[in-house]
């Protein structure tokens, strides 16, 4: 090709996608701003429109900070102004968040999909406003979970372009000395990697089935067979507990044959940022513990309860198992958790059995109703905790289950713990009204996004027993804060919203060559511990809600992990569902 021609069909090619970009692109679209802060998935029909201004690409300086006035509420094109109203005086969050902020609570909105827009500063992102609106995440993050599956492959068929083959089979797994035995294998299959490592815990994997089926007990089957698109869809039994059943199953051959549980199943190290099937160093048994052993005893029997309806010969199972578990826990007292020299994987370690203790004893109760576990009780009643994130303390889920089987329990008791979380949950309410972005906390520390979502199961648990509007407000706005209205505009679950992290701590999605991470997983949100700053680029200087990165080797503000997924389905399926809720 000649010069003239090369040139002349260069520039017909910059016309054509000059004509392209102009033509495809909604005229708003350079001006959709994340200083425009929302939730990204939506609101409800019935619910204020909160969201933020704040500029967070400059220093928050009250010197800089130009207040704007007006606000207006448009159609999903931003042509058609639908609403105008004003902005808040200006708030300095620059503590916790680092922004100078106005915010605004537009009223509730009619079923349909909108923008703020803002003159002089631009579009928010397009929000939705449904009856089901929080469905859709509901459903995305129970399918995390399923995407969190070991030793079995993700067929096309279930997990789209996430397809993956079965990693880690766990049939000849080791014995660590430190587990008590020496030499030989045990089978232990199935269940789902805790979070980006492919390690599975005990202590980890029993809290998320005792939320998950606090779910299922306060609401009914959230999701019904057919609901979730998993293997067993289809099977006539409910997705939610077959989705369930499969880390329950994997839990059951941690069980030694003296009752006590392993701590873990894990390598010594953790692997490299490879496929499943490509990390194939041996995996042990590691250690036995007091806590894992009470945990695993109040969610097996929690899950016989639960269970007894959809397999009765399962539910026998678990609750002996459970029994067993209680009494080798009895007699170990002080058999706490230590990383062996030579293994790094997590630890979840603990000094204090009581509270695992009491969760295991309030699942038995309500199971059985035998007295040895109400005088238990009694000795060691759950002190319920908000705010102080979960660091392995189950006394919560004991005092939930205790309110939610009244029946059972003595009224001076139930009282008790019914003031206890009452004042709790209001204090929640009262620090989520002054807070900034209307959220509790006041530290951010590794897992921040669940702590946000304990705080918000507590309330709901507050709410079961004196059903009051501002405790549903209350937990939505701990929505709103994770699905996007923060000082980072990030939609912190995966695949949801406009902006969600692209970069989450996590094997698979580092490794499968799909831009996209896995969808459906909660980054675990601004960790001012930065745990990990040799390896990831904070801003410097970031305040608390921050200070979060979306890196890959950001393992300790941007990994994914089941304890934060399950409070968070938990707040998802209790909005969703509970009839009190609305
Ligand atoms: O969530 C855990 C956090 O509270 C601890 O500070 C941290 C360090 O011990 O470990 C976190 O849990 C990780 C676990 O140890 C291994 N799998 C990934 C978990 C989430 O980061």
């Amino acid at each position: 090709m000649s010069l003239p021609n090369l040139l002349a069909g260069c520039l017909i090619a910059l016309h054509l996608l000059a004509c392209q970009t102009e033509d495809d692109r909604p005229a708003f679209a350079d001006l959709t701003t994340p200083q425009i802060q929302l939730n990204q998935v939506g609101y409800y029909p019935d619910q204020p429109v909160r969201f933020t201004f704040a500029d967070t690409s400059a220093p928050a300086r009250p010197v800089d900070f130009q207040p704007r006035t007006v606000y207006y509420v448009t159609d999903s094109t931003g042509d058609t102004t639908l609403v105008e109203g004003r902005l808040s005086d200006t708030l300095d969050w620059t503590t916790l968040a680092g922004v100078m902020a106005q915010t605004a609570t537009a009223d509730p909105l009619p079923v349909g999909t909108y923008r703020i827009f803002i003159p002089d500063v631009g579009y928010s992102p397009a929000f939705r406003v449904a009856e089901d609106v929080l469905h859709p995440a509901f459903i995305g993050s129970l399918r995390g979970l399923y995407y969190q599956r070991a030793g079995q492959s993700l067929p096309e068929r279930h997990a789209g372009a996430y397809a993956r083959a079965a990693g880690h089979p766990d049939t000849l797994a080791r014995y660590h000395s430190s587990s008590g035995h020496t030499g030989g294998t045990f089978s232990s299959p199935g269940g789902w990697y805790d979070a980006g490592d492919f390690n599975k815990y005990i202590v980890n994997g029993a809290f998320p089935v005792g939320q998950l089926l606090a779910l299922y007990e306060d609401v009914g089957d959230p999701a019904p067979d057919g609901s979730l698109n998993i293997p067993e869809s289809g099977n006539g039994k409910s997705d939610y507990l077959d989705e369930v059943k499969y880390e329950l199953d994997w839990m059951l051959t941690m069980q030694d044959d003296d009752g006590g549980l392993y701590h873990k199943l894990t390598t010594l190290n953790f692997a490299g940022m490879v496929m499943p099937e490509e990390a194939t160093e041996p995996r042990y048994a590691v250690g036995k513990s007091v806590t894992a052993t009470f945990d695993f005893a109040g969610a097996t029997a929690q899950a016989a309860r639960v269970y007894r309806a959809y397999d009765a010969a399962y539910a026998d199972r678990l609750l002996a198992a459970a029994r067993r578990a209680w009494q080798w826990g009895l007699a170990h007292p002080d058999a706490f958790f230590r990383n062996p020299d030579d293994v790094s994987t997590g630890e979840y370690g603990d000094s204090n059995a009581d509270d695992e203790r009491a969760w295991a004893a309030a699942e038995l109760f309500a199971t059985t109703g035998e007295q040895e576990f109400y005088n238990d009780l009694q000795a060691r009643p759950p002190n319920v905790r908000a705010g102080t994130g979960w660091n392995g303390y189950m006394a919560n889920l004991a005092a939930f289950t205790l309110l939610r089987h009244p029946e059972r329990v003595p009224r001076e008791y139930l009282s008790r713990l019914d003031g206890l979380v009452e004042t709790l949950a209001d204090s929640l309410v009262q620090a989520i009204d002054r807070t900034a972005y209307y959220q509790p906390l006041q530290q951010f520390r590794w897992g921040s996004n669940s702590d946000v979502m304990n705080d918000a199961m507590l309330i709901a648990a507050a709410h079961r027993q004196h059903p009051r509007p501002e405790y549903v407000a209350a937990m939505r706005d701990c929505m709103n804060y994770v699905l996007g209205h923060n000082p980072n505009g990030v939609c912190y679950l995966t695949g949801f919203g406009t902006r969600s992290p692209q970069y989450i701590h996590h094997r698979q999605s580092a490794a499968d060559g799909i831009d996209a991470p896995v969808p459906g997983l909660l980054s675990g949100g601004p960790n001012t511990g930065q745990q990990d700053r040799e390896d990831t680029r904070y801003k410097p200087g970031a305040a608390p809600m921050q200070s979060w990165a979306d890196q890959t080797p950001s393992y300790a503000s941007n990994e994914i992990c089941l304890n934060w997924n399950a409070p968070f389905t938990y707040v998802a399926g209790f909005l969703g569902a509970y009839p009190l809720a609305r």
